[in-house]
């Protein structure tokens, strides 16, 4: 009977992960009222259901993508690197500035979540799912990947990423920042790069670390740069102050 529990719990503690994984998606997609969340769910579905985990491509992802874009935040959009609790604690409070890639719908949905296929089956698994390390293929990855290109690709007018002082590579070349998002800046849509290098009690690096020359050379021409080192503090202080204009953050 001990083992008969046992399977029974453990296939219950299955469905009920499974179960969970759909409504909070559907959950947290109703708060976007624009979108048909059973379609999406669907797009979502097709990508890495019935297939083997370590075998699904960004490319996986684009009838998921286009069936909900990216609009145009022009002059709002944030990218961040290694900052995100900074940066999530700061747009939770101040989305009337900047706008996450984890504020869309898409990134929000699927915010903090795992979740795989298997071959032979049609379900969504939220457990024994592949390491980032054992595959680069992997559903969960691919799907940042892909969602961080087009992402980068709506960009336009001022854009602001938020760096992390606190480590020795601020621009590190494997981010998704670096090896993605920058690559697709293109000065016909982005004017402006803002870099915000956030600084706490022990920082390692700052807007002079040479991580930064490569953003410089690799940055499409025409696309100014700025860096300013910004204490943890203000950032915060941003946050809590809904009367300091955007432009007056820091
Ligand atoms: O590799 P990173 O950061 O440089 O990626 C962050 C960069 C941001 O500008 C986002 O637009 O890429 C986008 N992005 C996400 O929005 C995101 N949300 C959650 C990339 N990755 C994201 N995640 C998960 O965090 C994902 O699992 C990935 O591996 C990490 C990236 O964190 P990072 O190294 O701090």
């Amino acid at each position: 009977t001990a083992l008969i529990t046992l399977i029974v719990c453990l296939s219950l503690g299955l469905t009920v992960g499974r179960r969970n994984f759909k409504s909070t998606f559907f959950s947290r997609c109703e708060k976007f009222t624009e979108y048909d969340c059973q379609k999406l769910w669907d797009a979502f579905q097709q990508a890495y259901v019935n297939k083997d985990p370590c075998k699904v491509p960004v490319e996986a992802y684009d009838p998921l993508l286009a069936a909900a874009p990216f609009k145009h935040q022009c002059n709002k959009t944030m990218f961040w690197s290694q900052t995100n609790g900074v940066v999530h604690g700061l747009t939770a409070k101040r989305n009337d500035c900047f706008v996450t890639l984890e504020d869309t719908l898409l990134g929000s949905v699927l915010d903090n979540l795992t979740w795989c296929g298997k071959e032979g089956s049609n379900d969504t698994f939220t457990t024994g799912c592949p390491e980032w390390s054992k595959c680069e293929n992997n559903p969960v990855h691919s799907f940042w990947n892909r969602s961080s290109a087009a992402f980068a690709d709506v960009a336009c007018g001022d854009v602001t990423a938020m760096l992390n002082g606190s480590i020795n590579t601020p621009f590190n070349p494997t981010s998704a920042f670096a090896s993605i998002e920058v690559p697709r800046f293109k000065a016909s849509r982005v004017k402006k790069l803002n870099v915000v290098m956030v600084i706490q009690k022990n920082a390692r690096s700052n807007c002079t670390d040479p991580s930064l020359k490569n953003l410089t050379q690799v940055l499409d021409r025409g696309i100014t740069y700025s860096c300013k080192d910004v204490s943890e503090s203000q950032i915060q202080e941003c946050g809590a102050k809904p009367e300091i204009a955007c432009g007056a953050c820091w």
